[in-house]
């Protein structure tokens, strides 16, 4: 490779580590408005996998592709989603820019490179290929496309199908695993039959990476490497991160299947909490500062919250049902 990979610096760690601890905070609400039923649809938290999110989202660079999964509130923070229009599409805000219709999750800015996810798991694979592909056709080069999913969407014909074509076209394609030990209630014993998710690499013939998804510090290295490597030409590089959903699938989902052996293991432990360890016993920032940082971000969230919470929903009968890429759309769309 030519060039060297910077290590990470404190300021990438305490910047990774706001956007987490914003992130935290954000799901927290959103698990409270949705027991209290202010939000329709499902909600899918990321709690415990925050470090590995943020890692993908906050090292691409602008011009890159981003394709996030349920579990990345994180990462589509740290790419550049705001807080607002999350809070916006959740609570079905007509001012959100997808306008009070979309189901909490699949929201995005293609044009900006932030995709809007497929559910169908593994999709997302085959889309950001394709859109690598085409970018190599137009001739832009440097771009890299990163996507996330679980070990369950590992399974899928698409994930498959998806790596293989950008290993075979050499695509600077980042498949990012997040190994939560479960796909809703299953647990990895009836997933896969591999010793490790990451020899799933040697298959395919792409680059590996594996990671402690529960450091942030480990996350960020392991990514950033990742992403050097896929932009300087060395095609698809799978990442595997071993950590564990702190929460059930969804807000409706009780997780009342974890074997509690796992949450007491070493992947069972919270990741947020590790990185302010790591800040508190470096000597950056005192305990009292960081539940500073805390009490700030929960004061403007529920501010914001509080604001969304008056904004106008779509009214049915009125509303222009009409595709949200049509041009008028995508002005008001570029302009939020
Ligand atoms: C092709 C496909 N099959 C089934 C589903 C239903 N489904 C949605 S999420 C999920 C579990 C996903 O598990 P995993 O990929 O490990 O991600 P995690 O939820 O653990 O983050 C399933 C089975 C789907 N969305 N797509």
């Amino acid at each position: 490779m030519s060039k060297k990979i910077a290590p990470v610096t404190q300021s990438d760690f305490i910047k990774a580590y706001r956007l987490m601890l914003t992130s935290r905070v954000l799901e927290e609400k959103l698990a409270g408005l949705y027991r209290a039923g202010m939000i329709k649809g499902g909600v899918f938290l990321g709690r415990g996998q925050e470090a590995l999110s943020v890692s993908v989202g906050i090292q691409l660079r602008r011009g890159d592709i981003f394709a996030p999964l349920i579990r990345d509130q994180c990462g589509r923070l740290a790419f550049g989603d705001s807080v607002l229009d999350t809070l916006r599409t959740y609570l079905g805000s007509q001012l959100g820019s997808m306008r009070g219709r979309d189901g909490n999750i699949h929201r995005g800015r293609p044009r900006d490179g932030y995709y809007a996810m497929i559910s169908h798991l593994g999709a997302m694979i085959p889309a950001v290929t394709g859109a690598l592909l085409a970018r190599r056709l137009k001739g832009e080069q440097g771009v890299v496309g990163a996507t996330c999913i679980g070990e369950g969407g590992t399974s899928t014909g698409a994930f498959h199908e998806g790596l293989n074509a950008a290993a075979v076209e050499k695509l600077p394609l980042i498949v990012v695993v997040a190994n939560n030990q479960y796909a809703y209630s299953t647990p990895n014993s009836r997933q896969y039959a591999c010793t490790d998710l990451i020899d799933k690499a040697i298959g395919y013939g792409v680059g590996s990476h594996k990671a402690d998804g529960t450091s942030l510090l480990d996350c960020l290295q392991t990514l950033r490497n990742a992403i050097h490597t896929a932009r300087e030409g060395g095609g698809p590089q799978l990442v595997v991160a071993d950590l564990l959903r702190l929460v059930g699938h969804g807000e409706h989902d009780d997780f009342a299947y974890l074997d509690p052996k796992l949450k007491k293991s070493a992947i069972g432990s919270d990741c947020v909490l590790s990185a302010e360890k790591h800040i508190i016993e470096n000597g950056w920032h005192t305990a009292e500062e960081l539940a500073a940082w805390r009490r700030e971000t929960e004061e403007e969230i529920n501010a914001t919250a509080d604001r969304v919470r008056r904004e106008p929903s779509p009214d049915p009968s009125e509303d222009d049902w009409a595709a949200l890429s049509r041009p008028e759309y995508r002005e008001q769309y570029a302009a939020s």
